[in-house]
């Protein structure tokens, strides 16, 4: 094995300044040591989260303006698959994670909640061999009043020959995301992730452009005080998820929490224990939220972290979706509080 020459060695005090150490543990890096390899799928992996981390500083910087400067904020006009109405910076951070991932060689397809098919990078398809899943800006009705955002990724391996329907994506389930995480635009911008072996978040130091390591193997609280959910929709959901909230309102020791970001609201919970609900309502019986680039990648970090995400029958991670856009109820967050809302979902208490 090579051996640095004595002149190239760093000074003892240099190798073990902690802080130091900390400051230079970037994402990449960190993918890397998590993955205890430099072999050609760690290296994918690492690339691949730093392309995301690069679409979080690109939505970030802009965010950070978007006061300042003309034709950021306000609706365009259009209406997205969805049926809402789409915000310019939705569009401005959709069209970022697919301009980052041009001449990757990585990404053959993403998939977003703007875009009603799965958009294809024809340059990467001939060896790029993962889909990225993707909400561009979680809380879009937080945009144009400075208020927390958010964006959701995950990805997964591309299965099969895909002819244009990105049909793989419909015969598998949420374990088959291999990285996933959120991008949380607060008071200072956070990526969480997960690749299967813990929850780590990352701060994003302007200063240096990169995001450092905040903390490590997170685990969620087994119980928490915080119920999240937009009481506002009472009379519209199933009595009994009526009753489990009139359960909190006469039981001592919860208190309300709703950002109208659930990257913020969850990422709250996954610090300070609690649950968020997003369940169905009479309109919408499959409630709003979407599987695929919604609720599984946040069910597969919050299950990293010990928590828990349900639908209130089935577990989040075991739903094979019908369709890209595949709405489903969501209940997620500590352990015992998801499964209390699913005792009165399964058994009236
Ligand atoms: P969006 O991705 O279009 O912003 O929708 C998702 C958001 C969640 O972040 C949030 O919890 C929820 O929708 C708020 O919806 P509502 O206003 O119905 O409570
Ligand atoms: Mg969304």
């Amino acid at each position: 094995m090579a051996q640095a020459p004595e002149s190239l060695e760093l000074p003892l005090n240099n190798i073990t300044d902690k802080g130091l150490d900390r400051d230079c543990t970037t994402l990449s890096r960190h993918v890397l040591q998590q993955l205890q390899s430099f072999s050609p799928d760690a290296q994918d992996l690492s690339a691949l989260m730093n392309r995301i981390a690069l679409a979080g500083k690109l939505i970030a910087r802009r965010l950070s303006h978007s006061g300042l400067m003309e034709g950021v904020l306000g609706f365009t006009g259009e209406v997205n698959v969805q049926g809402e109405s789409v915000k310019k910076m939705d569009v401005f951070a959709n069209d970022v994670f697919i301009a980052v991932f041009k001449q990757s060689g990585l990404v053959c397809r993403l998939a977003s909640e703007e875009m009603e098919k799965p958009y294809y990078i024809p340059e990467n398809c001939p060896i790029g061999r993962y889909s990225l899943l993707y909400d561009p800006i979680d809380g879009s009705s937080n945009t144009d009043n400075n208020l927390s955002l958010g964006s959701i990724f995950a990805i997964r391996q591309q299965e099969g020959i895909d002819h244009g329907e990105a049909t793989d994506l419909l015969s598998s389930n949420g374990r088959k995301q291999i990285a996933a995480g959120y991008i949380l635009y607060g008071p200072s911008t956070m990526l969480i992730y997960t690749i299967g072996k813990g929850v780590h978040s990352f701060t994003l130091d302007p200063s240096l452009g990169e995001f450092i390591l905040t903390e490590e193997n997170i685990q969620i609280p087994a119980h928490g005080s915080i119920y999240s959910v937009n009481e506002g929709n009472f009379w519209q959901w199933d009595e009994s998820i009526r009753e489990y909230i009139r359960y909190v309102h006469r039981t001592e020791g919860y208190t309300a929490r709703y950002s109208g970001a659930m990257v913020s609201d969850i990422h709250r919970i996954l610090l300070q224990g609690g649950v968020f609900l997003y369940p169905g309502t009479l309109p919408n019986p499959e409630g709003k939220l979407r599987l695929l680039y919604e609720s599984a990648p946040l069910a597969f970090v919050l299950e990293q972290a010990g928590g828990r995400a349900t639908t209130g029958m089935v577990d989040i991670l075991d739903v094979v979706p019908k369709k890209l856009h595949q709405r489903t109820p969501l209940i997620i967050g500590s352990p015992k509080d998801v499964a209390k809302v699913e005792s009165f979902i399964q058994n009236g208490h």
